[in-house]
């Protein structure tokens, strides 16, 4: 929560919008006694600082950013205060300093030996050390703390990337109200890759993420797996990427970033591009040019770029002499001995290349093992007649798109990965699998030969696309769905009982005459076991029930899906009136159970055989019956595999249902056949019309309630327990506030007795 003092801050200045990356924006190097400052590049510092600019540069808005990261260079204690003011001061950015020790064991070590090479794909390079996770968790801790001091009411908080996947939970622990969102800019892998994880710490991994209000994710794959993941390692299901959880919603969904189209499209003609062009042609001597730009990491593929091109050479003699390849391979994580591995690895195969193709005049590859100025990668873009954009797995790829936004001209082909996140918009791109060499060299045999108006045509159309949704589309479009996202928490929230309802509801009950309480047992009165049996009451909620009943005008009512033996087995001694199989039997208070519509069960047979087919396909179901009803059940199933099958058979049942008077009922993991007269909410009237009650309260959790809710009077306090879309008026967060509530409805109504 924020303090008086911060909000007397936050009234007085603009809305901020507090960014937090492992990376800040600017680089700190030393030189000699003192610190020099550069921009950080690489494609969300770039990406994010042209939205910016334009959104604080417009005279509609007054929105100011601040930004928290790592500012990349370790400080001892006494410079670490003269660095940060300087940092806070003249570029907004709140330093996380990070120590030898942290950047082995969390950056090199967590960051990018576990979760880089995990959700890359790359499961037998993934390191599983405690020590690395458990640093992970704190620099975590570290940027939370820092994120909570520098954050002020009414800013809104984006986190980014996988380096800081717990961030998101431990901000909200501290400060609720500020809306959260995270982005994941590196694919999110699909469950079984995801699972390799101990399965702690993936809980907490998902657990940290859905910490955030809206999650992000490049591609809607991407977003389906982490949907998936979530079911799977934490059961909770999703509605539209909606997830309930604790209370309130936290929405995965799709935002592929785009890049900044106006500064790649109008870079080519700057001085210094045209200048940076002519010498690299100069030394290219009118040969038609494949460039190739990659940080030097192995998701990249460069190995297989590289024998694709001799696969080509190999093949296409006629080629000799008349292109070459342009190879920038930046330098990338250097302190992990694998990718000084792949250095090695790509040195070799240049160097075999260029040995066994090349002459005294014509060298294949050009090769670089360093980043290279910005004026030489627009030049690049420019003089690539081709540009071979192969990863084996990449989040998006900005590179793809930028070489496309840079082609003014129209002409060049894209050839690119189909593991990138780029190609579902790039789909006029020549798409290849990059562990197939073959397929790479057919691809760039077929570019060089390519017409320049089917080039045009393929390149202006992907233009288009990029144009419509840039960089400033997509983090605009991201922060309006958060604040979109909050507005909907906010009325979702008012639905919860707060202190204020709850004393109303309490004042209301001890001075009502006729009250009447209807209340859903599972999930409801007792959390949901295993099976159906094990949820025995236990002694505490008997004698709740038994108090609740025995305040003078109050009359209690169990409304189950449950059959009349068990809760006649469970309550049949307590002086409360009980309906059963959801609204099939009712038996009041004292009186002997009654069915409430005549009704016939030789369908049930039939239903079972149904039923009984799926037990047999999803192991861990089984079917319950009762007099007027059946139900299967699958709580202790494979969660994943029970929602296509729970699907199946509703499709089914559906059939079913049109031919027989009967009505299906898809519960919390169960789907019920009952007879199509009967619900909970007929079955609560006939309660309801036997007095003039004047507080009616019901309690449920699960879609059957619904019906008990429809049927209730306006002045009745319907209650549904889970942050639910509902027809009831209030939401109680858990089960355990259903418990709390009848509680202090007793010991409220003793007081008055006293
Ligand atoms: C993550 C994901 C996702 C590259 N080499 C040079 C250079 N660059 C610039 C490019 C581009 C950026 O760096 C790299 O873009 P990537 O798309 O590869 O992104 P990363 O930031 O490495 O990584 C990736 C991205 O986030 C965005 O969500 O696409 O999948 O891994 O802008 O132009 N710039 C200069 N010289 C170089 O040598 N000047």
């Amino acid at each position: 929560m924020f303090n008086s003092k911060q909000r007397e801050t936050a009234d007085a200045a603009p809305s901020r919008l507090v960014i937090a990356s492992n990376r800040a924006p600017v680089t700190v190097s030393r030189r000699r006694r003192s610190f020099v400052f550069k921009e950080s590049i690489g494609g969300l510092a770039t990406g994010l600082r042209a939205y910016l600019e334009k959104v604080e540069s417009s005279p509609t808005t007054e929105q100011k950013h601040v930004w928290v990261g790592w500012p990349g260079l370790t400080v001892s204690g006494s410079e670490k205060e003269e660095l940060s003011a300087k940092l806070v001061e003249e570029f907004s950015v709140y330093p996380v300093f990070l120590d030898e020790q942290e950047l082995d064991c969390y950056y090199n070590g967590f960051c990018n030996s576990t979760i880089w090479p995990l959700f890359h794909y790359f499961p037998s390079y993934a390191v599983y050390e405690k020590g690395y996770w458990e640093s992970y968790v704190r620099v975590n801790e570290r940027f939370a703390e820092r994120l909570v001091e520098t954050l002020r009411p009414g800013d809104t908080l984006w986190i980014q990337d996988y380096h800081l996947l717990l961030v998101p939970r431990m901000v909200r622990e501290k400060l609720g109200g500020t809306p959260i969102g995270f982005f994941l800019h590196i694919p999110f892998p699909s469950f079984e890759i995801f699972r390799l994880l101990p399965s702690s710490w993936r809980a907490e991994i998902l657990e940290g993420m859905l910490g955030a209000d809206l999650i992000g994710f490049h591609t809607h794959d991407y977003t389906r797996y982490f949907l998936r993941c979530v079911l799977n390692v934490l059961g909770y299901e999703h509605s539209l990427g909606e997830v309930s959880i604790e209370g309130r919603i936290s929405k995965a969904d799709t935002f592929p970033m785009g890049i900044d189209y106006v500064k790649y499209s109008e870079a080519s003609a700057g001085p210094g591009v045209v200048k940076a062009r002519q010498e690299l042609a100069r030394n290219i001597k009118g040969a038609r040019v494949i460039i190739s730009i990659d940080r030097l990491d192995y998701t990249k593929g460069v190995a297989n770029k590289l024998r694709a091109y001799a696969a080509f050479l190999d093949k296409s003699p006629e080629w000799h002499g008349r292109v070459v390849l342009a190879m920038v391979a930046a330098p990338s994580r250097t302190s992990i001995s694998l990718y000084r591995g792949i250095r090695r690895e790509i040195n070799e195969l240049v160097g075999e290349i260029n040995g066994r193709f090349g002459n005294i005049n014509w060298v294949p590859i050009f090769y670089q093992n360093r980043a290279v100025p910005f004026n030489s990668l627009i030049a690049l873009y420019g003089l690539g007649d081709i540009a071979l954009v192969t990863p084996l797995r990449d989040g998006m790829n900005l590179i793809a798109k930028e070489y496309v936004a840079a082609r003014t001209d129209g002409t060049g082909v894209l050839i690119l990965s189909e593991m990138t996140g780029a190609v579902k918009e790039l789909g006029e791109a020549l798409i290849v699998n990059p562990n197939d060499i073959g397929e790479i060299r057919e691809a760039i045999e077929k570019a060089l030969v390519m017409e320049n108006n089917e080039q045009e045509k393929r390149i202006r159309t992907m233009q288009t696309r990029l144009q419509q949704y840039n960089i400033a589309d997509w983090a605009g479009d991201f922060l309006e769905s958060l604040h979109s996202l909050k507005e909907k928490q906010k009325s979702i929230a008012a639905k919860i009982m707060g202190e204020k309802v709850k004393r109303d509801l309490e004042d209301h009950f001890r001075t009502a005459t006729e009250r009447l309480l209807l209340l859903d047992y599972d999930g409801t009165l007792v959390p949901f076991a295993e099976t159906p049996e094990l949820a025995t009451p236990p002694v505490e909620l008997i004698t709740i029930l038994e108090e609740l009943a025995g305040i003078p005008g109050t009359e209690v009512a169990l409304v189950s899906g449950r059959d009349r033996t068990t809760l006649d087995s469970w309550f049949g001694d307590l002086d409360i009136a009980l309906i059963a199989e959801h609204g099939a039997w009712i038996k009041t208070r004292g009186g002997d159970w009654e069915i409430i519509e005549p009704m016939t069960s030789d369908w049930i047979p039939q239903v079972t055989r149904i039923l009984q087919r799926y037990v047999n396909r999803l192991p861990g179901s089984f079917v319950e019956r009762k007099s007027f009803s059946v139900a299967w059940h699958y709580r202790n199933a494979d969660v994943e595999l029970a929602q296509v099958k729970a699907k199946k058979l509703v499709d089914d049942l559906v059939n079913f249902a049109a031919n027989n008077k009967v009505q299906i009922l898809h519960g919390n993991k169960v789907i019920e056949v009952n007879g199509e007269k009967v619900d909970k909410g007929k079955a609560a009237l006939r309660l309801l019309s036997r007095r003039n009650y004047n507080f009616v309260m019901a309690v449920g959790d699960d879609r059957t309630d619904e019906d008990l809710f429809v049927a209730m009077p306006d002045s009745a306090y319907t209650i549904r327990v889970g942050v639910q879309p509902s027809h009831a008026r209030l939401n109680l967060k858990e089960q355990k506030d259903v418990i709390r509530l009848l509680r202090s409805l007793i010991s409220n109504s003793s007081g008055r007795n006293q």
